[in-house]
């Protein structure tokens, strides 16, 4: 297929035949010379065709060619929309291909990848083109800058591509050790992380074509990934000797917490800015956001108050009740402040806005004509620290509507007639103890060359360094009671059992700390049922080859299963930070699992064939179908319990179909290079 992203194949051997007409004013000189920055002597030459009617961009000038883009920018979302609809409008793929051909060196990059990356995602005739993983294409906002020097230095000298040296990415260099939050750099800082959340957003745009944002329980969605984000991080936290973050709550005090990125901006070559240690947010009066706190302190306000009642007003006045089955959803298009909010008028852009706040907090007037920080762009903002105290303050929010819902009781958690009689996780290495999960670093490789500007022959690879664990697998014997099969969703979390002091947490706390690890169908034949999975398998995570493409397919995906991996599939939380780290003396977790009755967990449509991606649906749904489960999202924890049930042990004896285990993850500071 074509490759409309307009880099150089990988072999440097073919160029995109433009029309005379798509060459923008600055180029027309020298479009004769272009092909040759990605090398010489082109075999293939790709025609593009002309267009009758051409686009007319200038709505899209607002943003320049060298600023930087954000998803959170009320200006730059409504030009994106616009964007994104003359992608989709275009009546063919060829005409698709033509329309972006012509756009792409006439507005910013950024923006153009995003655009065009949405288009792709969501048009039928695109089902097969690849999306190029976001750190591919843009490296500089993943890795530290003199890697590139060392890129370029590798690509002039050394020609054959099977001597080049892999390039190191330096671990932890954006702060020394004084710096305690710096003992968290390795998971904000994940390249695995960072690209995940690109690709969330980029499956579920808050804005453009109402089409294209409608999608099934958007909102909840939207609450449920950022919030087992922050279980994940909280529960990180107490491994490293770390309390619980503090959410960002009183947007009038001094924000602690300062970060230097390192990381450069593609398109202006300066690095993002850093954010000194006691900033504080002020009224952001710039050419394309003017934002008051004072307005960000009324909509909390008013979204508070609406929690309280039980209900929110939308445009009309009309009391729309935030009830079990909706309420979640509602209030999550309404905070995050999508197209979908049913009065922005009234409850604001809470979250976008203080995702503006902060990232231009260090320069609010742009006196100093100094850019966002990383808090202004989805692919780096969860590198710094202010992100999740932000975000926890967003799901503190969702969490008082959650509060409010009464506890599930007993004809919402029991299943009639199925025991689950033991479980176990053992390491699928010969010989290891039950129930000690194993964890240490890794090293692995990205392929720079599709984001590097200077046109590198082949490929470029740079080795990064990341928490990994050893592979694993649950063993779960259940008894069916009943003389017939019964279906039912088996549901396995991780709960921390104390804080970073030791001290114990009661069931409350523990299950706002619950990680989700996986959720599978199971059927249950009469009698015992063994069931074992693997924890590659998970329903959150995504493969590492799905998130850098692997060294040996030269950068192309080798079918048309691949292909469809690089789009939707691309969405996942990275496979090598399933599990935290745990400590080197053994750090102790409850696992838990429930198997739930099939018949409140299905959702009316068909099931969903293996090969189409739906190994991280927990996190990003499946593509143009239904969340493939009808609970609430993080089911049975995202409610309360009753004082009747204090502790996960009692949880687990009261309910049959539920059981618990005391395991132990270890980490092991040791670096291995990975199996090739
Ligand atoms: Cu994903 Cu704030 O929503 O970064």
């Amino acid at each position: 297929p074509l490759e409309p992203v307009f880099t150089a194949r990988d072999d440097g051997k073919a160029v995109f035949d433009l029309p005379e007409s798509f060459y923008n004013e600055q180029y027309s000189d020298v479009k004769d010379d272009i092909g040759s920055r990605f090398g010489d002597g082109f075999e293939i030459r790709i025609p593009v065709r002309d267009l009758q009617k051409k686009p007319d961009l200038r709505f899209a000038q607002r943003l320049g060619k060298h600023s930087q883009f954000s998803l959170f920018n009320r200006v730059h979302q409504e030009i994106a929309a616009r964007l994104i609809e003359i992608f989709l409008d275009a009546p063919n793929e060829d005409l698709f291909i033509s329309t972006c051909a012509y756009c792409k060196d006439r507005v910013n990059p950024f923006l153009f990848q995003y655009c065009f990356s949405v288009a792709v995602q969501h048009r039928a005739d695109t089902k097969n083109f690849p999306i190029k993983p976001i750190a591919e294409t843009f490296p500089q906002n993943f890795v530290e800058p003199s890697v590139f020097q060392e890129a370029r230095a590798e690509s002039e000298v050394v020609t054959d591509q099977g001597t080049r040296r892999h390039i190191e990415i330096p671990r932890n260099y954006t702060a020394s050790d004084r710096e305690k939050e710096q003992r968290l750099a390795y998971f904000r800082e994940d390249i695995g992380v960072n690209s995940h959340h690109w690709h969330w957003h980029l499956v579920y745009p808050g804005y453009g074509p109402m089409d294209i944002v409608k999608k099934d329980r958007r909102g909840e969605l939207f609450y449920y990934m950022h919030h087992q984000i922050l279980a994940r991080y909280n529960t990180e936290r107490f491994c490293n000797n770390l309390a619980k973050l503090r959410p960002l709550n009183n947007l009038r005090a001094p924000i602690p917490e300062g970060y230097f990125p390192k990381i450069m901006s593609s398109l202006n070559s300066r690095t993002y800015p850093g954010r000194n240690v006691n900033n504080v947010l002020a009224d952001i009066d710039r050419d394309d956001t003017h934002l008051e706190i004072s307005d960000m302190e009324r909509w909390i306000d008013r979204i508070i108050a609406a929690i309280d009642k039980g209900y929110v007003n939308d445009s009309d006045g009309k009391e729309i009740p935030l009830d079990e089955k909706n309420g979640i959803d509602i209030l999550g298009d309404i905070v995050e402040c999508t197209s979908l909010s049913i009065n922005p008028d009234y409850y604001g852009n809470l979250h976008n806005q203080g995702h503006n706040a902060i990232s231009y907090c260090h320069d609010p007037e742009a006196r100093f004509l100094e850019d966002f920080s990383v808090m202004g762009d989805v692919t780096t903002a969860m590198r710094d620290p202010v992100f999740y105290r932000w975000h926890g303050f967003i799901d503190s929010i969702f969490n008082r509507h959650k509060e409010r819902l009464n506890p599930y009781g007993e004809k919402d958690l029991s299943f009639n007639g199925v025991v689950v009689n033991s479980l176990d996780v053992i390491l699928t290495s010969a010989n290891a103890p039950a129930n000690h999960l194993l964890t240490y670093l890794e090293r692995s490789d990205v392929n720079l060359a599709a984001g590097l500007d200077f046109g590198p022959r082949g490929n470029i690879y740079a080795t990064f360094t990341h928490l990994q664990h050893a592979p694993f697998k649950y063993v779960i014997d259940v008894t069916n009671n009943r003389n017939m099969p019964l279906r039912g969703t088996c549901r396995i979390f991780l709960c921390p059992q104390s804080d970073e002091r030791g001290t114990p947490l009661n069931l409350n706390e523990q299950r706002q700390l619950a990680i989700e690890l996986d959720k599978f169908k199971v059927t249950l034949e009469p009698g015992v049922n063994h069931i074992q999975q693997i924890s590659t398998k998970s329903s959150v995570t995504i493969p590492y080859e799905r998130t850098f493409r692997p060294i040996g397919t030269n950068n192309q995906p080798k079918d048309q299963e691949e292909l469809r991996e690089f789009q939707f599939c691309g969405c996942g939380w990275p496979e090598h930070l399933l599990i935290p780290k745990g400590k080197a003396e053994g750090m102790h977790f409850d696992l838990f699992v429930m198997i739930s009755d099939m018949i409140g967990d299905a959702v009316d449509q068909p099931e969903v064939p293996e090969s189409l991606c739906n190994d991280s649906s927990s996190f990003c749904g499946l593509k143009d179908k239904l969340y493939p489960d009808k609970r609430s999202m993080g089911y049975p924890f995202d409610r309360r319990f009753t004082r009747e049930t204090p502790s996960l042990q009692k949880l687990t004896e009261t309910f049959s179909n539920m059981k618990m285990k005391d395991i132990i993850i270890k980490y092991n500071d040791v670096v291995v290079d990975k199996k090739k």
